[in-house]
């Protein structure tokens, strides 16, 4: 059995779009991500438990209450916790301003990095033009995508098996239609803006599934991307600087290098 290693210690951890509660959500990975890093404070961006599927049939498998046990552990051992509501969980959005057993509950929040620098922390969704001005076609749009998803846990059931990479077949669908491009660029620009309105020196969201830092828009726009799909975080460390984590990648490494390491000790002992 391998011993874990201690945590890496941030500032703060950035985190979205878990979706608890649907058969998409990579709790496992989740798991190991949230045993591997611990923070002084932690910002869940939105769309942590999805209520739009729980509402249809109950899904709830063990992992996903572990994934929840864990960030309430940190919060007993002094981790300040702010969660941001998305859209899938704008239930929540009736609690905002209080605190519910040391989570905190804001419609968005600005963060101060450890340089000075000030950061919007909102899930999104207030400036996505399909999902506030035609619920019906997110909802629709909402079908194709589980369907998407799927057929994608399937098929990386299948090639871890046989030993391939993660792929994502949904996040290649949708970078592969010119118009999602155009649709991510907009959001982009738009919370870059709303950034500006707060006098900040950057955005910090989530909503659309895409992880991303770059200052095309003037600011910095930091997407914490999803734990559907691409296994994403983006964390603080104490000298203010971010970074972008791609979690499977890391754990491919971790593989890789268990790999590499294994037959040099067989030979030694040899
Ligand atoms: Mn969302």
């Amino acid at each position: 059995m391998t011993q874990d290693a201690d945590p890496i210690r941030v500032r703060t951890l950035f985190l979205s779009d878990f979706h608890l509660g649907t058969r998409g959500c990579q709790a496992d990975a989740l798991l190991d991500f949230l045993k591997a890093y611990d923070a002084d404070t932690i910002y869940l961006v939105g769309d942590i438990v999805d209520g739009w599927k729980l509402k249809s049939g109950w899904y709830w498998p063990q992992a996903h209450n572990d994934v929840v046990q864990k960030l309430l552990r940190k919060v007993r051992k002094g981790a300040r916790l702010i969660y941001l509501p998305g859209n899938h969980d704008e239930f929540l959005r009736d609690y905002l301003g209080i605190s519910l057993g040391g989570v905190e509950l804001a419609d968005y929040a600005l963060h101060e990095a450890a340089d000075g620098k000030r950061y919007l922390v909102i899930h999104g969704d207030q400036f996505d033009l399909v999902v506030r001005h035609a619920r019906w076609l997110a909802l629709l749009g909402d079908g194709a995508y589980t369907a998407a998803l799927f057929v994608n846990t399937h098929l990386n059931m299948i090639r871890r098996r046989l030993g391939l990479t993660y792929w994502s077949l949904s996040s290649w669908a949708k970078l592969r239609v010119k118009n999602a491009v155009n649709y991510i660029s907009r959001f982009e620009e738009l919370l870059a803006a709303e950034a500006g309105r707060h006098e900040a020196d950057g955005v910090i969201c989530g909503h659309i599934h895409h992880a991303v830092m770059h200052e095309q828009f003037g600011v910095a726009y930091v997407n914490t991307g999803d734990w559907v799909e691409s296994c994403t975080a983006v964390v603080e460390h104490y000298d203010g600087s971010f970074q972008l984590v791609r979690w499977t990648d890391v754990r491919l490494e971790k593989t890789a290098e268990q790999n590499a390491v294994t037959p040099t000790v067989r030979e030694k002992a040899a």
